[in-house]
């Protein structure tokens, strides 16, 4: 998605910066491949099949991983019938989560450059929506784009505040308007981008608890009057989920997938967290992509999601 604009050097200074990128993703994930992948091979040695007493802790160690009590149970069940041995195993599970993520198939957020792109970005109170929008629209900036932010969050206390310091970070513009209804602010967002030719519009919106009817029931309004005013811009709607709340996060998705047409998963704070299992969950279960991800605090800290390079980085 960032390679536009890129002359020849661009990219070989790339190159090395992707094999640094991938250290420092092996480095982000190895509590995850410590929970997920070293657990369960380091503990189970020798060249035999797999006993029943070894594949009931497997099973209790992928579940602890946050894969999902489903999968966790699936994956057991096939290392009983394929007759899996112990030294197999590492190879096993990667052929395994490899098919999970369909690794053939690697889902970078859409954009177009010939067009508006229009990013929704939902998701529970805390899951890092606001500091995606700071990292995204600074990324989108540096590849030469017109970006505007959008103060959608209009509920919480100082939380245009918090989009208008990330909106300087990112030397981007922003739209904030006081006592605004987050609907009719989307609505004008999209008159002002395509009156003054911003063609990147991302509009940050406030958390809210997956129960709580009121809150999906306004993000449903939102999303309706950008759908009303796309006329051929491309939109993506983005769930932000917090990586350290592992299993949480797929109810969350399930809800707000339903509610508002989720095009993208975005999982925060993978940097330290052991239950990065749940992007597995996700795929599986939702069949929702993952595209983006978070993996610190600062403004460089978000990566566009490989599955290749995330399977290399869990087993390799
Ligand atoms: N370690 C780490 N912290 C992150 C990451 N992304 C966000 N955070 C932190 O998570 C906290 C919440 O981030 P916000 O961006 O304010 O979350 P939000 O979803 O906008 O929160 P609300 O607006 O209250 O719903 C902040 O302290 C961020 O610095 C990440 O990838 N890694
Ligand atoms: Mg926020």
């Amino acid at each position: 998605m960032f390679n536009f604009f890129k002359n020849k050097n661009d990219v070989n200074r790339e190159k090395i910066q992707n094999n640094s990128g991938f250290v420092v993703l092996k480095s982000v994930l190895s509590k995850t491949a410590n929970s997920l992948v070293n657990s369960v091979t380091n503990s189970i040695t020798g060249d035999k099949f797999v006993d029943e007493f070894e594949l009931e802790d497997i099973e209790t160690m992928l579940i602890k991983a946050d894969l999902g009590v489903d999968l966790s149970v699936e994956i057991v069940n096939k290392i009983k019938d394929e007759k899996v041995k112990s030294s197999q195993l590492r190879d096993f599970l990667r052929k395994e989560f490899s098919e999970i993520l369909n690794v053939e198939k690697e889902e970078k957020l859409s954009f177009d450059k010939d067009k508006l792109n229009i990013y929704l970005v939902v998701g529970v109170n805390g899951a890092g929506k606001t500091t995606l929008i700071g990292k995204l629209a600074n990324k989108f900036r540096a590849c030469g784009n017109k970006v505007l932010l959008v103060a959608g969050d209009t509920f919480r206390a100082a939380a245009e505040e918090q989009l208008e310091i990330w909106s300087k970070r990112a030397h981007v513009d922003i739209l904030r308007e006081d006592k605004a209804d987050s609907a009719s602010l989307a609505f004008r967002a999209i008159d002002l981008a395509r009156k003054e030719k911003y063609n990147v519009v991302i509009i940050d919106t406030a958390g809210r608890l997956q129960n709580k009817f009121n809150l999906i029931e306004e993000l449903k309004k939102i999303k309706n009057v950008i759908l009303k005013k796309l006329d051929g811009a491309n939109l993506e709607t983005i769930l932000v989920l917090d990586g350290s709340q592992g299993q949480n996060g797929l109810s969350q998705a399930l809800v707000f997938k339903e509610a508002v047409d989720i095009t993208s998963i975005a999982i925060t704070k993978l940097d330290g967290s052991a239950k990065g299992g749940i992007i597995f969950s996700i795929a599986k279960n939702l069949k929702l992509p993952t595209k983006l991800i978070g993996i610190g605090e600062g403004i460089e800290d978000l990566t566009d999601f490989s599955k290749n390079d995330f399977i290399n980085a869990l087993f390799d």
